[in-house]
């Protein structure tokens, strides 16, 4: 069984952000406190596992790859590699190359999943996503995704961080199992989304997952919605 330390941590939920001049952290007589909640982009929005796979292969056609259901592990490149010393610079050059985030398609029910979420009452979405460090056409190509995807009103609730745990919310829904960064006790729970590379980690409760945006998001925000309102009251 392999474990997953920072799914362990549990949501304080002691942000101090503020809205409408009412402190995030608690319930009062003007109603309950808005839920936050963070939407990884790649692997969990954009489906960036597909994308790579038809890339590369149409790049380097004569050269091995991992079938989607054989992959393992976070990191492409490092599987690529152990397959084929050499292989990691070839991995890296097709999300490094222009139109790559631009062009990947969007993940079966996410964008409809999103918009959904954002409509709910006293809920604030998040978009929080990584970007890689050659920056030529990444950042830009997340921001047109938004846009193309999700619509023009989306760009404002766009985070590019390379360090989630500073980011301050009470869900975060990320196909990534470990989670690092300099806030050791971040405020949110990680919520793991099932993508091609993390389907067999067995994960240790109360650790919980969503398994495609077909599975119970709604119930999960619920169930946090309850648990922040009935610790702050
Ligand atoms: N990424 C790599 N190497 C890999 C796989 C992914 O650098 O082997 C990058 C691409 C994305 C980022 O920019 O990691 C994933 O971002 P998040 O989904 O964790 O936000
Ligand atoms: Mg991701």
């Amino acid at each position: 069984m392999i474990s997953v330390p920072n799914l362990l941590r549990r949501g304080c939920a002691m942000s101090s952000g503020l809205r409408h001049c009412t402190p995030r952290n608690s319930a009062t007589a003007s109603g309950p406190r808005r839920l936050r909640v963070l939407v990884d982009m790649d692997g969990v929005l954009a489906d960036f596992e597909g994308g790579f796979l038809k890339k590369y292969r149409s790049r380097y056609p004569s050269e091995p790859y991992i079938e989607l259901e054989d992959r393992r592990g976070f990191w492409v490149s490092e599987q690529y590699e152990n397959l084929k010393p050499g292989l990691r610079e070839k991995a890296i050059s097709i999300w490094e190359a222009k139109n790559f985030f631009l062009d990947l398609d969007p993940i079966e029910g996410a964008v409809e999943a999103v918009k959904e979420m954002s409509k709910l009452t006293n809920t604030d979405v998040f978009i929080c996503t990584s970007p890689i460090k050659r920056y030529q056409y990444c950042p830009y190509e997340k921001y047109a995704w938004v846009d193309k995807h999700l619509g023009h009103e989306f760009l404002e609730q766009i985070v590019l961080t390379r360090d989630k745990t500073v980011v301050s919310a009470d869900l975060l829904i990320d196909d990534r199992p470990d989670i690092n960064g300099a806030e050791p006790n971040p405020t949110w729970e990680h919520i793991l989304f099932t993508a091609c590379h993390n389907k067999h980690l067995l994960l240790t409760p109360p650790s919980r997952c969503l398994l495609s945006w077909k599975d119970d998001w709604k119930g999960i925000l619920d169930s946090k919605r309850s648990q922040l309102n009935s610790t702050h009251q």
